[in-house]
């Protein structure tokens, strides 16, 4: 027979007195309010739910938002590949029409401009996407113009040596690897003969500028991006040509990064360098403008030269541990994991974080991702390298614990976490907007010390930070929890009146520059989330913004910058840079065509999205180049 417990009647007997039932009441409601609040809040300091396995702990992310999609049908994504090849046609043909064979189309006044040397860089950044979206007729229609183009300018102008190797050059040798054209190699070797100038510094790294009349330009102090992202086009060049000087261009500029003093910045290349001493020249450091492509070359590097170049592999690893653990931070709220930029200033061992995310950053969840896929993350010790020695405290100081910290994990899961959540706010960052396209810089809100190398941290040695009804309600629904930053959220768009009245904080950020500039980042990275992680939900992102690109930008002949992605209808600029050819279709492309044409353990993208074959020295080669 059931018997009420004393405490029960007790209760029952409370709850009818008039005055023990408002204050039962009033503690209940007092205590809900409290619990919401702890929910919402991202205080992550008192872990209440310990579990022995840390691998499968539950998170204290809020929503898990992403439905996912009804089942696409490869007929579907192929149709959505044929409308990704439709638009490049359309805008190809905008170019051609009123801005061939100039730089670029203004596409709102069918104007042209010459922002690249005035050698046609839409042509040349545009022909490996057309040879892998079988667009035959428009390659035989800009070959002409490429074998015919006058690599010259006028004295006292000055070719940008970073932009014109990432788009000419990278054009040019990509074209060649996917389809031997010889008249494509002798242009990209004559481009380089022309630019060769330019390496006329004591540590051999490129000035800021070079005319092809051999005159140079460029201060002392170079920029990090620009003098160190050349590996991959001039090692690519040296194998298709056989000459080792062009391999001691790249190879020049490694061995220099490799015997850096990066005792200040822990171990991560900073923005400003010394072209003298090829040593840093501050302790600025960002992954954003300025500073991206050289971390992603030196992945990259490695993987083109078939992981046998392993200071490259060290340097990345240095820079990756940097990264997660002091310029990643978790937002006070929606927990959005961003990446921002830091420096240090004198007698300081801690950066200081300015709290921006750009979009440029957009491409390092991709980068993580491909680390992750290509590299034993896992298993550092098969290749003989320990995280406690290429970094720890008597090397970089207070900045070298990170490395006793990553070593605690397993670094694959830990940069596919980072990869997914900086990934999710990306995407985010585009669907929290009225267009649906993201802007181009971000000012998070913070709340002291967001680092998420700490907060996961937390989670690792706690197990999870949820209350327990809200681990018990996951727990039934068989959902897994996701690490801190990781899970899906649920877009915040303001309605026009919010937005104008400015006050609304829960988005977690404040927009800083608010253009979309049909940049490829963003693409990128859900192009490499899918294919490492074979997951269906990045590409359905990649459809949603191509929708969004559609929708907004397009204009009778191309495509156009916007000035705000929070306006509608959308306001659009005069401009269409050519990496929307290079980079942002030919990524949507790949990530809608079934049959992959570029598998990653074959290709290597260099930052332009001009994929590059992975290079195996023969031992002749070897010998003739110095290659240890
Ligand atoms: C591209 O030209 C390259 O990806 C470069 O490395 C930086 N970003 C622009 C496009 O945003």
């Amino acid at each position: 027979m059931y018997r009420s417990h004393p405490l029960s009647a007790s209760l029952r007997s409370i709850r009818h007195r008039p005055y023990f039932r408002s204050v039962l009441y009033g503690c209940l409601v007092v205590s809900s309010v409290y619990l919401l609040y702890r929910f919402v809040n991202p205080t992550y300091s008192i872990p209440i739910y310990s579990t022995s396995s840390w691998t499968d702990p539950f998170s204290g992310d809020l929503a898990e938002s992403y439905v996912p999609a009804v089942e696409t049908s490869a007929d579907v994504w192929l149709g959505r590949a044929k409308s990704v090849k439709l638009s490049f046609l359309h805008g190809y043909h905008g170019y051609e029409r009123y801005a061939q064979p100039n730089d670029e189309i203004r596409p709102l006044s069918n104007d042209y401009r010459n922002n690249f040397n005035g050698w046609g860089v839409t042509m040349y950044d545009s022909l490996d996407t057309m040879i892998l979206m079988g667009l035959e007729n428009e390659y035989n229609r800009a070959m002409p113009f490429i074998e015919k183009t006058v690599f010259s300018l006028p004295d006292g102008e000055f070719a940008p040596f970073f932009e014109t190797i990432i788009r000419y050059l990278g054009g040019l040798l990509s074209a060649y690897a996917l389809r031997k054209d010889d008249i494509l190699l002798r242009r990209a070797e004559e481009l380089a003969e022309k630019l060769d100038n330019v390496f006329a510094t004591p540590s051999g790294f490129p000035l800021f500028g070079v005319n092809p009349n051999g005159q140079v330009v460029g201060p002392e102090i170079g920029i990090l991006a620009e003098i160190a992202s050349l590996q991959l086009e001039y090692t690519t060049l040296a194998k298709f040509t056989g000459k080792k000087r062009w391999w001691d261009r790249a190879n020049t500029v490694i061995r220099a990064l490799d015997n850096a003093d990066l005792h200040k910045t822990g171990g991560m290349f900073p923005i400003r360098w010394n072209l003298t001493s090829a040593q840093p020249f501050d302790t600025h450091l960002s992954v954003g403008a300025q500073a991206d492509s050289t971390h992603e070359y030196l992945l990259k590097q490695y993987l083109l030269t078939a992981k046998t170049d392993k200071a490259n592999l060290i340097m990345y690893l240095r820079a990756t541990t940097h990264i997660i653990a002091e310029l990643l931070m978790l937002s006070p709220k929606r927990h959005l994991l961003y990446v921002t930029d830091t420096t240090f200033s004198t007698n300081e061992h801690k950066g200081r974080p300015s709290h921006t995310f750009e979009h440029l950053s957009c491409f390092l969840p991709g980068l993580l991702a491909l680390g992750a896929h290509t590299l034993p993350l896992d298993d550092l010790a098969s290749l003989g390298i320990d995280l406690n020695e290429i970094g720890n405290e008597s090397m970089f100081g207070r900045s070298g614990k990170s490395y006793k910290l990553l070593a605690g994990y397993n670094l694959k899961t830990l940069h596919m976490w980072a990869a997914e959540g900086l990934a999710q706010t990306c995407w985010l960052s585009y669907a929290d907007m009225p267009t649906g396209l993201g802007p181009d810089e971000m000012v998070m809100y913070t709340v002291g010390d967001d680092r998420w190398g700490k907060t996961v941290d937390g989670y690792k040695e706690g197990g999870g930070y949820l209350w327990m009804d809200a681990i018990e309600k996951w727990k039934s629904s068989g959902a897994r929890g996701a690490p801190p930053g990781v899970g899906d959220k649920t877009p915040v768009i303001y309605t026009e009146a919010e937005r104008l009245r400015g006050t609304l904080r829960t988005r977690d950020y404040s927009i800083r520059k608010s253009g979309y500039l049909l940049r490829p980042e963003t693409l990128e990275s859900l192009y490499l989330l899918w294919r490492t992680t074979g997951n269906d939900k990045w590409r359905d992102r990649g459809w949603k913004i191509f929708e969004s690109i559609e929708r907004h930008t397009k204009t009778p002949s191309g495509y156009a910058s916007l000035r705000s992605v929070e306006i509608l209808p959308a306001v659009k600029d005069d401009d269409m840079p050519s990496y929307f050819f290079a980079e942002t279709l030919k990524y949507l492309y790949l990530m809608f065509i079934e049959k992959d044409p570029i598998p990653l353990d074959e290709w290597v993208f260099n930052t332009e999205a001009h994929p590059l074959p992975v290079i195996r020295w023969t031992q002749a080669e070897k010998e003739a180049f110095d290659i240890q």
